[in-house]
């Protein structure tokens, strides 16, 4: 917790002022299963302040010592009240210019009132926050999280007082044992930039639930719960009513396991049938609507429910241009239905875990999704930490997005160089995955072997989807090669092209042959679409992508710090002819 400050000068010789605030580290050990639960928003109205040398950690404001020893008032350098005003959630970049590339501390805080009902355990939760987080509260540290895309959780039951002043410290300084690292292709944003809340439970409450379609005959439904507080024996109840469907679950030590006899009409992307799922223990209940699916992959084929599927899909970055990674449900809405126009039937949610919504909203519209957690290009994979960092990240995604019929691949990076270090970091990412979920194919985006010119990647060997970027006609204009990789190749699982693609700026034409206009841009995807359509081994693809995004690395003329590889403009409204190419494609 820290010593109290007494001194004002004590802390400006202290360069280890961090030391006391990186534990308790909340981890998806923490985590509890929100879904389904009724949640007091702290969205809203914040104070916020920019915090570029630390000094709030420094001279551990969240103390809020009103005196010192001579009797002065303080504080003397911070004014929680006075400091201006922000929403949560959003990304401090586009709440106002100054923020635009602010990379660093930040310091938001609220007060909120708490009374008692009839629970006796309360956690905060926050949605996301990019990228070190450190939440303080009536004057006490509660923990410490790393990740930028994943939820977590505290418990404030102890701290709590009816007035309470809640303090979160929000950090974006890219670093290079980071993960992602320093060095991105897309915005840096900074903040609370999904939903603060919190939750009320009783004593002992459910603190996971899996759901899931079992059986080879898809006639049974598998559930697992898993429960903490003061009492961890007793039934758990499950209540499916559209299947007439009523069960006790016997829960012994915290841990409760059945598997029931059900024949659910199937979720597809045709018909995303979903239903009410209650699941209750001793009074504490979560209600939730989920759908039942299966996937398998045999003879390098893949079924969706034991029928073969092609997935027609579109990669997607979480972002818009007025709202940046804090996307408002109608933008995310909107997104999946420029997908869906398109005739898509999947996503890749690239390069991180997009807000949980968005698979909440698949699921209702019926488009497959592959979530990927953001182990991507030059990561420190010799660094135990950054192992340890991307092994949490893909736990929290995997945690609370198991039970959404729509998440049908987890993957476990993209484009990283082949090397021993790299090999043994994503082979424990994908075992883990597997252990975590043996329900759905694991995959990566790998890049080919360029110089035998084949699909190649040691990685593959623990993947079960093999993912392939590749950009012949745009960063190798020697569309050739492409044919060259193909016919060299035979691999032995089912390979998704999970990006190609050109950029153009949007409405710019001209000669095919000229960088950055449509028409170039259109002849590319004519000559992908025309290649790929025929490999019988690509059962998948998602070209790069959906819209164009904002990204510092780009500056020329065109791209004017956006990727502009996007099918779409940036604000969406504006087609692109390769958007025609796809539409055409996926159609036939
Ligand atoms: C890639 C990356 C993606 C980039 C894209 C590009 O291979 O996976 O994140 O944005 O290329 O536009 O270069």
């Amino acid at each position: 917790m820290g010593e109290e400050i007494k001194n004002y000068t004590e802390n400006i010789h202290n360069e280890e002022y961090k030391k006391d605030f990186c534990s308790p580290v909340l981890t998806a050990a923490n985590m509890f299963y929100d879904k389904g639960r009724e949640k007091e928003s702290l969205n809203g109205c914040w104070n916020f302040q920019i915090d570029p040398y630390d000094t709030f950690l420094r001279s551990r404001w969240y103390q809020e010592i009103e005196e010192d020893e001579k009797g002065r008032k303080l504080p003397l350098d911070y004014d929680f009240e006075h400091w201006e005003k922000t929403t949560v959630p959003s990304c401090w970049n586009l709440v106002d210019d100054r923020y635009l590339y602010y990379e660093g501390a930040a310091i938001y805080t609220r007060k909120f009132e708490y009374s008692k009902q009839r629970e006796n355990r309360v956690f905060l939760k926050i949605g996301a926050a990019n990228y070190e987080t450190r939440i303080f509260l009536n004057r006490s540290f509660l923990g410490y999280h790393r990740g930028g895309s994943t939820p977590f959780y505290v418990e404030i039951t102890e701290h709590l007082e009816k007035e309470n002043r809640l303090i979160i410290l929000v950090d974006n300084k890219r670093r290079p044992e980071f993960v992602p690292m320093s060095n991105t292709d897309w915005f840096n944003y900074g903040g609370l930039y999904r939903d603060v809340e919190l939750i009320r439970t009783l004593d002992s409450y459910l603190k996971d639930i899996t759901v899931q379609l079992s059986g080879d005959n898809y006639d049974a439904i598998k559930i697992k719960v898993e429960v903490d507080g003061l009492h961890k024996n007793g039934m758990a109840e499950i209540d499916i009513p559209e299947l007439g469907l009523g069960e006790d679950i016997r829960v012994k030590d915290g841990l409760g396991e059945s598997i029931i006899k059900a024949c659910p009409e199937l979720w597809t992307p045709g018909n995303p049938r979903l239903y009410e799922v209650n699941i209750s223990y001793r009074g504490d209940q979560v209600r939730e609507k989920l759908g039942f699916r299966d996937i398998r992959i045999k003879d390098g084929d893949i079924y969706l429910n034991g029928e073969k599927i092609f997935f027609r899909g579109v990669a997607c970055h979480e972002e818009s241009f007025e709202n940046g990674r804090a996307l408002i449900e109608e933008e995310i809405r909107e997104n999946f239905r420029l997908a869906r126009e398109m005739n898509c039937n999947f996503l890749r949610l690239a390069h991180y875990p997009h807000t949980g919504k968005a698979a909440r909203i698949a699921d209702e519209m019926g488009l497959m999704l592959w979530e990927e957690i953001p182990v991507y290009w030059a990561i420190d994979f010799s660094n135990p930490e950054t192992i340890q960092d991307a092994e949490n990240q893909l736990k929290e995604l995997i945690k609370r997005d198991k039970n959404r019929a729509s998440v049908l691949i987890w993957s476990v990076g993209n484009e990283n160089p082949d090397t021993d270090e790299r090999l043994a970091f994503m082979k424990r990412l994908a075992l883990k995955t597997r252990e975590l979920d043996p329900t759905r194919p694991v995959s990566a985006a790998c890049l080919v072997n360029h110089v035998e010119r084949k699909i190649e990647d040691r990685l593959t060997e623990y993947l079960d989807i093999i993912g392939i970027n590749e950009y012949y006609g745009w960063y190798d204009p020697e569309f050739d090669s492409l044919i060259e990789i193909i016919e060299n190749s035979k691999p032995d699982k089912p390979v998704f092209i999970t990006e190609f693609g050109a950029a153009a700026l949007a409405g710019h034409r001209g000669a095919v042959n000229e960088l950055f206009t449509e028409d170039n841009q259109q002849q590319v995807y004519r000559k992908q679409v025309e290649l790929l359509g025929e490999i019988p081994y690509i059962k998948g693809l998602s070209p790069w992508i959906l819209y164009d995004f904002r990204c510092p690395r780009r500056t020329n003329r065109f791209q004017r710090g956006y990727n502009l590889k996007g099918l779409l403009s940036r604000d969406k409204k504006h087609k692109k002819l390769s958007f025609y190419i796809m539409k055409e494609f996926y159609k036939n």
